[in-house]
């Protein structure tokens, strides 16, 4: 078994959801916490320093800290029932890809960083790429301080178990500066790659995509004593709007709308809720017709609720626009990946809200299955152990 397989076996017990099946890594969890002590004993038998910056950002350095380094990263938090690739994937290649460097006596003209992003998901404070927000003021520290999970913790209080000062949360001209190129392997969270596609892909662009919570109000009562006629259901209300979303969507050529969490409000099986909690995750391509998207979901979603007597709102949790990779830093990975063609992705990456800031790409590895956010998700051997070759070959190139 080879470095990058060996390493993702390493971690294959940590986290797992015997519920759902997969993993379930939220941030600052015992699951993730466990997975970053792993990543910071691997980097320093590499003899990597390894520092956490004011964000929960963890730094793995070959070479002095400096501004300008050549920096490669990923995430090890995962969304609920997740597979075992989608981050680790490439966090295991980066520290693989420094055993392939050493090996062939690569002289570095700079620095190299692997960095370990917090709460890239957002699934336990609800906004995707926090810690890559935070690093580069995409998010006012007070709104990330006040982000609650389900249990009602806040970001702030998480932050400050973790060992971090909450209030040392935000932009980080100094961490920010130290990143001279971004480079993020990822697993291919689509078809992209196909059956039997080449191993690796070059990431072109990001999908425009953001989260909304739709909250439906209705009358609460008693399952038992209301009859059909008096009821104003928000659950029969949401049902028709989730019905809603999937019809405008597929409506729309290129359009993406999920909504994949819900909540009833109380919960209980004889209880007609007073209130349910939907969420949806929009994206496209052009962030005008994303929130174009949006607008019509809304309306529909007003009239359906008036229809059932009950009342609906929308808030923004976040909003990623589209987002292009660096032309050249993509020509340079192209030009070290001959074989590798070109992907748009529909996946949010913290690459994605580094672009805005420093020139970054992404290299994408094959997976068969083309599923992710799901314990389907799959790299076969052969590539992930190849992923490091492959990244290695790029940054040897940025080196
Ligand atoms: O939601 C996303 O696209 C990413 O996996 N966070
Ligand atoms: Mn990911
Ligand atoms: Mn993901
Ligand atoms: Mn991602």
């Amino acid at each position: 078994m080879a470095a990058v397989t060996s390493l993702l076996d390493s971690i294959s017990d940590i986290g797992r959801d015997p519920v759902r099946g997969g993993y379930s890594r939220p941030v600052f969890s015992a699951a993730e916490t466990e997975l970053r002590s792993w990543f910071t004993a691997e980097a320093q038998s590499r003899g990597l320093a390894v520092e956490t910056d004011r964000n929960g950002i963890l730094w793995a350095w070959w070479g002095e800290p400096q501004k300008g380094a050549l920096v490669t990263g990923s995430h090890l938090d995962s969304v609920p029932g997740g597979g075992a690739f989608d981050g680790p994937l490439g966090i295991a290649a980066a520290l693989a890809a420094v055993d392939v460097l050493k090996e062939r006596g690569v002289q570095r003209n700079r620095s190299l960083a692997i960095t370990v992003f917090p709460e890239e998901e957002g699934s336990r404070f609800g906004v995707a790429c926090l810690g890559s927000r935070l690093l580069t003021g995409a998010i006012d520290p007070d709104t990330a301080r006040n982000l609650r999970d389900d249990a009602g913790t806040t970001f702030a209080d998480a932050a400050r178990a973790a060992g971090l000062d909450p209030e040392h949360l935000g932009r980080d001209e100094d961490a920010l500066a130290r990143i001279g190129d971004f480079v993020e392997l990822h697993v291919e969270q689509g078809r992209g790659l196909g059956e039997d596609g080449p191993a690796v892909a070059v990431g072109s662009s990001i999908l425009g995509h953001g989260r909304w919570k739709l909250t439906v109000h209705g009358q609460g009562n008693h399952a038992g004593t209301t009859l059909m006629e008096d009821r104003a259901d928000p659950m029969v209300a949401a049902a028709q709007i989730i019905t809603a979303v999937q019809q405008t969507a597929a409506a729309q050529p290129g359009a993406r709308a999920t909504v994949g969490r819900i909540q009833a409000i109380p919960g209980g099986t004889n209880v007609i809720p007073s209130r349910v909690d939907l969420w949806l995750d929009a994206r496209h391509e052009e962030d005008a017709v994303t929130a174009r998207l949006v607008e019509t979901i809304h309306g529909k979603a007003q009239k359906i609720a008036a229809f059932e007597g009950c009342s609906v709102t929308l808030a923004q949790e976040s909003f990623s626009p589209t987002t292009s990779f660096d032309p050249a830093l993509q020509r340079q990975l192209q030009l070290a990946l001959p074989q590798a063609p070109v992907l748009v992705t529909g996946a949010g990456h913290d690459a994605g809200i580094l672009a805005g800031h420093v020139p970054a790409g992404m290299i994408f590895v094959r997976n068969p299955s083309g599923i992710s956010h799901s314990p389907e998700e799959y790299v076969e051997d052969a590539d992930a152990d190849y992923s490091a070759t492959a990244l290695a070959d790029v940054l040897e190139d940025l080196l």
